[in-house]
């Protein structure tokens, strides 16, 4: 039997080639090794206010997204979150393992509810219980993120042994997949953040979707740290940052890349860079558009059934453990 991943990413914004680098790649390349469930957790999107025709597009082109990084629908499920309402229904129980105080403490929520200040819903706090829920549902065993996920990950991890102990042996416990290179790309803006899809910004992340006009602006404005010479360096993190993006689209070794750019300067690096993300996104926009809006239903409806025909024997069991009994 095949090892399960499980990895999700929520449709809201635009992905952009921190989420490419940091998970979806990744995902891509090991769906042959594992099987594979592949969720947009559009339950998780609406933590915070979203509109609900832009979420509803939203939805689907994150779907796309999915395919025209590689995602291959023959040997990988894909699907909506609210197609299996047994993420719900595990996410209640979870809330009841959960204790306020250790979701409190999450980064992300802190994060979140400190710009919001008064306008935090309760769905922000209990946002890890979901995903706890998505994960364990299917008994995974390695879900392949981002570093800012690490924290989500450990929690899932206590909430699965809290139950076991408590109730029985029920849950896997899931390892996270956190790839040594690209798990935090940063901000083309500033380097002391990393990429993402909320920052108000729009020249500090490259959107998947962007064109070739804009991506090269975008890589000749980003930010640089003193010095000349291009290395690998944890201490100049802007042009590591750079360096680490070409590395993972060239597909070259870090030693390929220094010799590539010895002697050379940050203009150089920043126009092969550009050049290299432009041949990069060109073919993946193609592929963005061909996707067909049938096959897209087909794709969604029969992962969906896929996935709700494992999560409904975990839920049961839960229920079955807990003594949760009714009628049905
Ligand atoms: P953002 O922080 O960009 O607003 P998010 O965390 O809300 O995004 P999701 O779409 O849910 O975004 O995330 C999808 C995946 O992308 C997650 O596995 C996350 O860890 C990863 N990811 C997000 N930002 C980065 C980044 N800058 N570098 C590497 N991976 C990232
Ligand atoms: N919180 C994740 C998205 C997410 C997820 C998951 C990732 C929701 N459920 C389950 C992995 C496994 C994020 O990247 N913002």
């Amino acid at each position: 039997m095949k090892k399960r991943i499980f990895s999700g990413a929520q449709p809201t914004g635009n992905l952009h080639i921190g989420n490419y680098l940091g998970a979806l790649k990744n995902w891509v390349a090991l769906q042959n090794e594992y099987e594979s469930f592949f969720c947009i957790v559009n339950l998780h999107a609406v933590t915070v206010a979203q509109e609900p025709k832009v979420l509803r597009q939203k939805t689907l082109d994150l779907a796309r997204i999915y395919l025209a990084s590689g995602i291959d629908p023959q040997i990988s499920t894909v699907y909506v979150q609210s197609d299996v309402s047994e993420h719900s229904e595990l996410a209640w129980i979870l809330n009841c393992v959960a204790r306020i105080g250790e979701l409190e403490r999450m980064t992300q929520f802190k994060d979140k509810s400190r710009v919001r200040g008064e306008n935090v819903s309760a769905g922000l706090l209990v946002y890890p219980t979901l995903m706890a829920s998505d994960i364990l549902l299917y008994k995974t065993d390695l879900v392949p993120v981002g570093h800012d996920q690490k924290q989500h990950l450990e929690i899932t991890r206590d909430l699965a042994t809290r139950f076991n102990r408590d109730y029985g042996e029920t849950f896997k416990i899931p390892d996270a997949f956190i790839s040594p290179t690209g798990a935090k790309i940063l901000s083309l803006a500033d380097a002391a953040k990393k990429m993402s899809k909320s920052d108000e910004n729009l020249n500090g992340s490259i959107f998947l979707l962007d064109d070739a006009d804009i991506i090269q602006k975008k890589i000749k404005r980003a930010v640089t740290d003193s010095g000349t010479n291009i290395k690998f360096d944890e201490s100049r993190p802007a042009i590591n940052n750079l360096l680490t993006i070409y590395q993972l689209l060239t597909g070259k070794t870090a030693e390929e890349c220094e010799a590539n750019f010895a002697g050379k300067g940050y203009g150089n690096l920043k126009s092969e860079l550009a050049e290299t993300v432009v041949e990069f996104l060109r073919p993946f926009q193609e592929r963005v558009k061909q996707i067909d809006d049938g096959e897209l239903e087909k794709i969604l409806k029969t992962g969906a059934e896929k996935a709700r025909s494992i999560a409904r024997e975990t839920l049961k069991t839960v229920y079955e453990r807990m003594g949760i009994v009714g009628a049905r």
